[in-house]
């Protein structure tokens, strides 16, 4: 049976989003990102960064939430949140590269300073930066969204759960989203997917 290491409140609920949806049943090891046990031998011998999430499926040992998104999808999916095309599978990375590399850093900072450092402790030139950044880039995704439910297609693709779910991070910690409406829509509309509902319920 497919292993997905990495709890509900890591990058590893994109992971079970996705086996969620495709009906994938799966062992769910809930370490925690801030637990002892992904820095220890075994857990290195899965994944040598120390990270979660890491999936293991027979042989295969995989980590990178987004390269663990493409396998299942392409190994398991049926063309479910994916694509027939190499035009639309281009699309549907094009736009979870974007999230990742100009905003996840940034989602990221927002969160784990207003989430987990104490408000005097907090750096305010990250947090500044971070929304900075933040606003910076949105706009392209805003307007990309603007009449459209999904960011690729006219279905749920991985896009819509890797990038909804990583600027929900920024959304849980006050950004104000209320200046790109298409992409608070977006985000709340994934959030309350089935499949969401279901990994939240492991929590
Ligand atoms: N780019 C990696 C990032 C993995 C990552 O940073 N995971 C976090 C949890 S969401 C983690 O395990 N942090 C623990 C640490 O950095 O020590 C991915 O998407 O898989």
């Amino acid at each position: 049976m497919i292993k997905v290491y990495g709890s509900v409140f890591s990058r590893a609920s994109m992971v079970m989003c996705v086996l969620e949806t495709l009906n994938l049943e799966y062992e769910y090891i809930p370490y925690l990102p801030k637990g002892k046990e992904i820095k220890q031998d075994e857990f290195l011998a899965l994944n040598p960064n120390g990270k979660v999430p890491a999936l293991v499926d027979g042989d295969l040992v995989l980590w990178e939430t987004q390269a663990i998104l493409v396998y299942l999808v392409d190994k398991y999916g049926d063309g479910a949140l994916w694509a027939n095309t190499a035009e639309e599978r281009a699309d549907i990375l094009r736009w979870s590269l974007f999230v990742s590399n100009q905003l996840e850093l940034f989602a990221l900072d927002l969160f784990l300073q207003n989430k987990f450092v104490p408000e005097e402790l907090r750096d305010e030139a990250i947090i500044l930066r971070a929304q900075a950044e933040l606003d910076k880039h949105l706009p392209v995704l805003n307007n990309h969204l603007e009449g459209r439910e999904f960011v690729s297609g006219t279905e749920r693709t991985i896009a819509d759960i890797h990038g909804a779910t990583i600027l929900s991070w920024a959304k849980l910690v006050g950004y104000n989203f209320k200046q790109f409406p298409n992409v608070d829509a977006w985000i709340k509309s994934q959030i309350k997917s089935v499949a969401q509902q279901k990994v939240n319920a492991k929590a």
